[in-house]
């Protein structure tokens, strides 16, 4: 009989880190149960933490390295596949230099230890054509906070603190599906009840009733893209009635008097028509917000990837500056990382755009440009023209804006290696893919998602069940591939790995404030481990809570991490601003130019004002953007892929339930079938993301029953939020009509 275990760790999909405590029995995975004793997340779990065993035993994920030929894929060796990428990508860079290599970092990075060496990668090809998924998801949120508190990136972005909060105001976004995001907070539906029970109020503003907005205290639908217009109005009522409260931010800021002349023209009455939202609602809601004790404004995927996403973004944290909620309890706060390389108030304050892209001039933000720019750096020819992608866990036919471009595009690539175990509507145009295994076979530590928690928390999320023995991680793919490409053949993984840890050991002991430590000591006490375990150590040991190689004997160590199986809860957020702040005045800056100068483009918009259908997206409690489309248990019931639509709207185009829709965009067109609802804001349309498996191609064949639409056929790449350079997800004018057959 098979030996039955349990096995601890975090669920790998979403953002909130909730435990799971997993039976296994051999290699199979029994179950998949919500851990009480995980003082983070309380024994929540949502349906995808199943998914966990469902990925593992997914048939479809491809096991071993495949090569497209004439006559279709073919499994090579590792030994193959390293060889066979290292000199296609070193062939075409010396070619045409090194621009021409592309690399886009999709989703999934952010919750594998192979993020800890996409920067090894980037040494070894650098050059400027870097994309992120974060560029079509948050991209606003890095450069607001950045140039307001100074960066590095995440550790001078403000959190809210929503256990201790009173008034929690959340803009487009809804974690009740979501499970929060830039803002990690497991157990959320109970989190936001709990406001509303301690006699709090939870106010949501979104084109749609969403789950959120069914459990809060207070929605108001607003016309999409016109969030900054709405916050700056809040602010504007702010200072016409005196009402503006710095608290810990007294003395500690720049710009105030500028933002009160900015914000003038945002009265209630000129913004109101606009956005949708009545004038005396708005006055009602600013007054509440500074009233209520602890407040904090939240603002997500609806304020970023929209028409105004930095001025919205911007516009979220002027609301709690000046209402004295910055660096308070219960009001935005700034997480203090049991384990992170972005040391707070440390090294060089943040500069936006110190480069722009190639074809269109967008603005480089830490290295990386918008993912907006990808298709005509590949498409449009001349010196640095993108001839390679690298593609690390994206599905960016998918993900990214335009994909009927971007397909384009990508066909005409001369190589494109992806590191992903599926071949989907992406991968097909890959000419190698490097598989890796799934979460359940390898250990983790949420070294991103903990810069970001409500709480301070860390965690070992265990390996569940061995991975085969000749299937590397994904770090140790992008390690051996960097070792390659810097021509470091005579060295082991090992010894190289040793030379990239002694760097990250200089780098942290030189910003950490331990007495008479010195890079040597590190390196000797860590010497037992390698990889991303040792960087762990490392980064926990140095960390605020760290033992600090001795100096501080119960403090942490990756050793204590591991032996506390369900994580350790190390409290809540502290104000810390002044040891945070990392501008070059020293000061929160109120109103960088960068963003203000964005604003005249705002009014003009307004004086036009808006109407005409438009489009947004919608996130699902089943899905996690596409990496969950082929697991059965998640694809079960009605078809989900859905137009939503108001009934006022429905009625008006002669559309019905269930049949199907055109909807049109200036880049697309694309067919999904009706959902008539009393929860959207007429004049709006809503579609999920992630859809659209209907490649023959595509070797996800439970994906491939469930195609759906892809809404980022109608999203338009070069419709993009001009302050930032994020193409705009939300908003998108479309027309809808009944499909006549
Ligand atoms: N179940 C599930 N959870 C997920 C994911 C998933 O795919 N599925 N994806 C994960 C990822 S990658 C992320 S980044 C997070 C995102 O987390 P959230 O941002 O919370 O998720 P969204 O559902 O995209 O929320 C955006 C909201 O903005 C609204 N909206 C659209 N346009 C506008 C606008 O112009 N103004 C305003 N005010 N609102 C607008 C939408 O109706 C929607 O409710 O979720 C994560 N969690
Ligand atoms: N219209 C619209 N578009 C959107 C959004 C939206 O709200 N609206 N949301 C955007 C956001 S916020 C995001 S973050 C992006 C997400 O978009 P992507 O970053 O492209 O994420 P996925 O679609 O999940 O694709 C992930 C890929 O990684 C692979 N993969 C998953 N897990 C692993 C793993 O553990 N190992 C390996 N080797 N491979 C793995 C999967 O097979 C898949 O090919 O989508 C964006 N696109
Ligand atoms: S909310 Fe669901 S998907 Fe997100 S971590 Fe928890 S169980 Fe996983
Ligand atoms: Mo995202």
């Amino acid at each position: 009989m098979s030996q039955c275990r349990t096995a601890y760790r975090v669920c790998p999909f979403c953002e909130a880190t909730c435990g799971v405590v997993v039976e296994v029995k051999g290699t199979s995975i029994a179950s998949v149960r919500g851990d009480k004793q995980d003082p983070f997340s309380r024994g929540y779990i949502c349906p995808k933490a199943h998914g966990l065993k469902e990925l593992y035993e997914d048939q479809d994920r491809l096991r071993k390295p495949i090569r497209r030929t004439a006559t279709g894929w073919q499994e090579i060796t590792w030994e193959e596949a390293y060889r066979e990428v290292t000199d296609q990508l070193l062939k075409i860079r010396r070619k045409y230099g090194n621009r021409s290599v592309g690399i886009y970092t999709g989703n999934p990075m952010a919750h594998d230890f192979a993020l800890l060496y996409a920067d090894v990668l980037g040494r070894a090809l650098p050059g400027r054509t870097v994309f992120n998924s974060a560029a079509v998801d948050h991209l606003p949120k890095v450069i607001a906070t950045s140039l307001m508190f100074g960066g590095p990136w995440p550790a001078t972005r403000p959190v809210a603190d929503i256990d201790r909060t009173q008034y929690f105001l959340i803009v487009g976004a809804n974690p009740v599906v979501s499970h929060g995001s830039l803002m990690t907070m497991p157990d959320t539906s109970a989190r936001l009840k709990a406001i509303i029970e301690r006699g709090g109020k939870v106010v949501v503003i979104d084109p749609r009733r969403t789950e959120t907005a069914k459990i809060a205290s207070e929605h108001h639908f607003i016309r999409p893209g016109t969030d900054a217009s709405f916050l700056l109005c809040l602010v504007h009522v702010l200072f016409e009635n005196r009402l503006v409260k710095l608290g810990a931010a007294a003395n500690l800021i720049n710009g105030l008097e500028e933002v009160e002349a900015l914000t003038r023209n945002f009265a209630p009455e000129l913004v109101s028509d606009f956005c949708g939202i009545p004038a005396g609602v708005i006055r009602r809601i600013a007054r509440e917000f500074v009233g209520a004790g602890p407040a904090a404004c939240y603002g997500r995927m609806g304020t970023c990837v929209q028409e105004f996403g930095l001025l919205a973004t911007w516009a979220v944290d002027l609301l709690n500056i000046l209402t004295g909620n910055l660096d308070r309890p219960g009001g935005a706060m700034f997480t203090n990382a049991a384990a992170s390389r972005a040391i707070q108030g440390k090294g060089k304050p943040f500069e936006f755009g110190r480069w722009k892209s190639r074809v269109s001039g967008k603005p480089e933000t830490g290295g990386m440009i918008p993912s907006s720019t990808m298709a005509e750096e590949i498409l449009t020819p001349g010196e640095g023209q993108v001839r390679a992608m690298i593609l690390l866990m994206t599905n960016a036919l998918r993900s990214a804006a335009n994909s009927n471009e971007l397909e384009r595009a990508f066909k005409q690539l001369d190589f494109v290696v992806a590191l992903d175990f599926y071949l989907n509507e992406t991968t097909r145009y890959a000419h190698i893919i490097l598989p890796t295994p799934s979460p359940a076979e390898q250990p983790h530590y949420e070294f991103g998602f903990y810069g970001m928690a409500i709480r301070h928390v860390a965690k070992w999320s265990q390996t569940i069940v061995p991975a085969p023995e000749d299937a590397p991680s994904a770090w140790q793919v992008l390690l051996r591939l960097s070792r390659e490409l810097v021509g470091e053949t005579d060295k082991s993984d090992r010894e190289f790995d040793d030379e990239i840890f002694a760097q990250t050991a200089a780098f942290m002991v030189k910003r950490t404030a331990w007495e008479n430590l010195t890079v040597e000591e590190v390196i000797e006490k860590c010497s037992q481990s390698w990889g991303p375990e040792r960087t762990i150590d490392l980064l926990l040991r140095l960390g605020p809570f760290g033992d600090g190689f001795g100096r501080r004997p119960d403090g942490l160590t990756l050793e204590t991490v591991k032996a506390a199986p369900h994580g350790i809860d190390l409290g809540p957020l502290e104000p810390r601003m002044r040891e945070v702040l990392n501008t070059r005045s020293g000061l929160v800056e109120l109103a960088p130019p960068e963003i203000t100068k964005d604003l005249g483009r705002l009014q003009e918009r307004m004086a036009q004002g808006s109407d005409g259908m438009v489009l947004i997206g919608r996130r699902q409690l089943r899905n996690h953007n596409s990496t969950t489309h082929n697991l059965p248990s998640l694809m079960k019931g009605p078809e989900r892929c859905t137009l939503q639509v108001s009934r006022v709207d429905a009625e008006h185009l002669g559309l019905k339930d269930h049949e199907k829709a055109r909807v049109k965009s200036q880049v697309g067109s694309v067919e999904a079938p009706v959902e008539v609802t009393d929860d959207l804001m007429p004049g709006v349309v809503s579609l999920p993301h992630g859809w659209g498996h209907d490649t023959p191609d595509s070797g996800m064949s439970v994906a491939k029953r469930h195609p759906g639409a892809n809404i980022n056929a109608l999203t338009n790449n070069h419709v993009y939020d001009e302050a930032s350079g994020t193409s705009v997800l939300v908003g998108i004018p479309v027309t809808v009509e009944p499909v006549v057959r």
